[in-house]
């Protein structure tokens, strides 16, 4: 755990709120970096960017986001995502009124909704969270179109990093390879035991999971925890890739997430002040709402109709559905 020490942690105090523990937040630079050779834009997106000499526009829209990203003026995109981003895929969110997690919390029998969240309350009765882990069984959902515009996005080689919130595995499921993904709040891809902290490949527990019976560790007899992060706890340790990635940014997409979870919601901030934000998602959320700045663009509504926007502006279209044909034969579920 040595990246978490403390050079590591002063690197995080220059943009987070310091703890890189997670907690509920309730209460056109371009041209030659990395020795690339500059490239020669359209007035129009020199005019975005404020290259050769005009003015830098101030307002951008959201066919002006798709302009850089299309003429490639944009090529380190980094992509925050929450949960919004997989409620087409059947998957409620926690903070949507009605349909989310929190308002729909009965059938877990937990004192109020962040326990099931909380290793306190998973060691005294771990049966919520495995039956929430349950309905998120890999294969039970498919990616839906917003992942697949960040595949798209990584196939043209413009996607730097994606950073999840999501615990649903389909951003793997969409084909985006394990090293352009920071899955900041953990995966079942593996558990670790509560007590010896023996940590075993996930199939070892979705037979007990699925049989609704809490899943022991064979050595020690301790209750068995999929490595998803609760409150609390640290967070895995490729997450400090933000220390290179958001400097080095040139877009930040900002997708289906309603910011209220620390440290993930502060990297919005973390990206320089010349580097346009484009947030899609049903309300206006975090540092974008209470913090705005010149350059971010948003896209309120449906998230859905969002992207086939974007990807329409973009030129995508085509490509879009024969990706999503080529893919949803092929798609078995998450293979983490
Ligand atoms: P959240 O707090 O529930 O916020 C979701 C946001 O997405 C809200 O602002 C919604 O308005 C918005 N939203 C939902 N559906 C749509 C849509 N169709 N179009 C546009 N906007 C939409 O979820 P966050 O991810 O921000 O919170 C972080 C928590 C939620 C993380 O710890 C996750 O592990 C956890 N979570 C993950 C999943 C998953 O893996 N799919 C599901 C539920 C909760």
């Amino acid at each position: 755990m040595a990246l978490w020490g403390r050079p590591a942690v002063r690197a995080l105090r220059l943009w987070g709120p310091g703890a890189h523990v997670i907690c509920d937040g309730k209460g056109g630079h371009l041209g030659n970096v990395g020795g690339r050779r500059p490239i020669a834009f359209s007035a129009g997106v020199s005019g975005i960017l404020g290259n050769g000499g005009s003015s830098k526009k101030e307002k951008l829209s959201l066919q002006d986001i798709a302009e850089l990203i299309r003429a490639r003026a944009c090529q380190r995109v980094v992509v925050m995502v929450g949960a919004g981003i997989s409620t087409p895929s059947g998957i409620p969110d926690f903070r949507s009124p009605g349909s989310g997690r929190y308002s729909n919390l009965q059938q877990y029998d937990i004192p109020y909704p962040e326990a099931i969240f909380e290793l306190s309350f998973f060691l005294y009765n771990p049966k919520p969270f495995l039956s929430l882990a349950k309905k998120l069984y890999p294969g039970n959902h498919r990616p839906n179109v917003t992942h697949y515009f960040l595949r798209l996005l990584h196939d043209k080689g413009q996607l730097l990093r994606l950073y999840t919130q999501n615990i649903d595995g389909l951003e793997r499921a969409s084909g985006i390879p394990a090293s352009k993904l920071v899955e900041a709040h953990g995966s079942f891809a593996s558990a670790t035991c509560t007590v010896c902290r023996r940590t075993a490949p996930g199939e070892n527990f979705w037979a007990d999971v699925l049989g609704d019976r809490v899943p022991y560790c064979p050595v020690c007899g301790g209750i068995m925890k999929p490595d998803i992060v609760f409150f609390g706890e640290s967070l895995p340790e490729r997450f400090l890739l933000h220390v290179v990635d958001f400097p080095m940014t040139d877009l930040l997409l900002i997708l289906g997430t309603s910011l209220q979870v620390e440290p993930f919601a502060s990297l919005s901030e973390a990206v320089r002040s010349s580097v346009p934000r484009l947030l899609m998602n049903r309300d206006m959320v975090g540092p974008l709402a209470w913090r705005p700045r010149s350059r971010d663009v948003v896209q309120l509504g449906d998230l859905v109709h969002s992207v086939e926007r974007l990807v329409e502006l973009l030129g995508w279209t085509e490509e879009m559905k024969d990706l999503v044909q080529q893919e949803t034969g092929k798609v078995t579920g998450c293979d983490k």
